[in-house]
């Protein structure tokens, strides 16, 4: 769609949007009330910026269905995504935002390259995660055999590809290494496996992590962006360009902003990704701020859609570690460990304070090709590896590296940060 058309497209659906979450929602309508906001007020998509944001607290604290727009017998499905603490946040579709979610789904296949003569073999969690059951409307709706295998019995995974000769593989990209590592045991070669493309998502993974997925499996890895409080997955993909995931603007209307002070982040740069969805019926959200942290371009790309893109999700707002007053995201230490051949993909965060001091360990697996005869070997290169995290990060940090296959696997999203000060949370 030309760029001026979806605007227009855009702005019909937000005010249809706004004036019915007002009608609807209490929270909405105090909101608005509150800043003087009326939802006849909108004459542009500027003016989306002085409308409130939206955020985890306010559906936590309206648990389990006080931010439902429409009764719950319109209600045909619910899911909730598991917090760190506290209540789950709740998520419900009437049947349109099943259907909603069937095509940004099927969308989203189609832009990885996955064609109804795929077959696809759908490793996301079935169950209240929404990874399952969103991959598996999408997979309908294009067309393509699904096999529903959920997570987890990583034998019957390897089986059933060799058996069934499977296409695509959906999975987060933890479990998609883990199961290279389980096919080798197994005397299976991945590198000559049926698959061709993988979609991984719902877990932060870098640049480095996608080479080492496509180097083990011998396919195309594809990152999917999305969260339950909008659809779940479906909200970005990216395109065989792999230069940023294309985000649904049509139906979930998109803001970078700077997170301290909530004005807009400038084309390319980076900040708070913020979403509206502009169609849903069951869970409509108003300037959702999703603590994921991109940039956006308009940019054309070299696929020739027209949808802007955000870069791959560089961490979050409240994943960011503060260590001795400095940021650190996750991501920053996974590339360093990732561009280094003696160590495996496989690594954990652990932060503690010790006289009031806090301390940064990184615990890495060395890679089982690697022989290290000597304790000496080990040690030298942890001190190389302690040099170039802190040549990125400006801080001294502690390496220990551990024998291959002694970090715990996850079926489901990885949990890289073990924060000893207090708490802890899924990457
Ligand atoms: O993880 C939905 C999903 C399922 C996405 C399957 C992709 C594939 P939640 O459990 O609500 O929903 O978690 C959403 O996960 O706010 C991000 O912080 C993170 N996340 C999701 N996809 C990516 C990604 C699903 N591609 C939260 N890269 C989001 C980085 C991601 N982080």
């Amino acid at each position: 769609m030309p760029p001026e058309e979806l605007r227009a497209l855009q702005l019909d659906r937000l005010k249809r949007i706004t004036r019915y979450v007002y009608d609807c929602v209490p929270f909405y309508r105090n909101a608005f009330d509150r800043l003087g906001a009326a939802p006849g007020s909108i004459a542009s998509l500027d003016d989306l910026a002085r409308l409130p944001f939206t955020r985890k607290q306010d559906l936590r604290d309206n648990y389990p269905f006080g931010m439902f727009a429409t009764p719950l017998t319109d209600v045909k499905e619910l899911h909730a995504s598991s917090g760190t603490s506290g209540d789950p946040t709740v998520v419900g579709y009437t049947r349109n935002d099943i259907k909603l979610w069937s095509t940004v789904m099927a969308r989203t296949l189609c832009l990885a390259g996955a064609t109804p003569d795929d077959i696809v073999q759908n490793a996301y969690g079935y169950g209240l995660f929404t990874g399952g059951l969103g991959m598996h409307y999408g997979a309908l709706e294009l067309g393509a055999p699904v096999v529903p295998m959920s997570s987890g019995n990583t034998a019957k995974q390897l089986k059933l590809m060799q058996d069934f000769h499977t296409t695509v593989i959906t999975c987060t990209p933890s479990y998609a290494l883990f199961m290279a590592e389980e096919a080798r045991k197994a005397g299976i070669d991945p590198r000559k496996s049926s698959w061709r493309i993988g979609i991984f998502g719902a877990e932060p993974w870098t640049h480095e992590m996608r080479r080492e997925i496509e180097d083990a499996w011998n396919i195309k890895a594809m990152d999917i962006y999305g969260l339950s409080e909008i659809i779940g997955p479906g909200v970005a993909q990216e395109c065989g360009a792999q230069d940023g995931l294309h985000i649904y603007t049509d139906v979930f209307y998109a803001e970078i902003i700077k997170p301290g002070t909530g004005e807009p982040a400038g084309d390319g740069e980076s900040g708070e990704l913020v979403i509206t969805t502009l169609t849903k019926e069951a869970l409509p959200l108003i300037r959702y701020r999703t603590g994921d942290i991109a940039s956006m371009t308009s940019e054309p790309c070299a696929c020739g859609r027209t949808l802007p893109r955000i870069s791959k999700i560089r961490g979050r707002t409240d994943d960011m570690l503060i260590v001795r007053g400095i940021n650190v995201f996750p991501s920053q230490i996974e590339s360093v460990l990732l561009s280094i051949d003696e160590v495996a993909p496989h690594y954990q965060l652990v932060i503690r304070r010790a006289h009031s001091l806090d301390t940064l360990e990184v615990r890495v697996e060395f890679s089982d090709t690697f022989a290290f005869d000597e304790i000496r070997a080990l040690e030298n290169l942890e001190r190389m590896i302690e040099g170039r995290i802190q040549d990125v990060l400006s801080l001294a940090v502690k390496v220990k590296l551990v024998e291959p296959r002694s970090i715990e696997r996850t079926m489901g999203k990885a949990r890289r940060v073990v924060d000893e000060r207090g708490r802890t949370y899924d990457a």
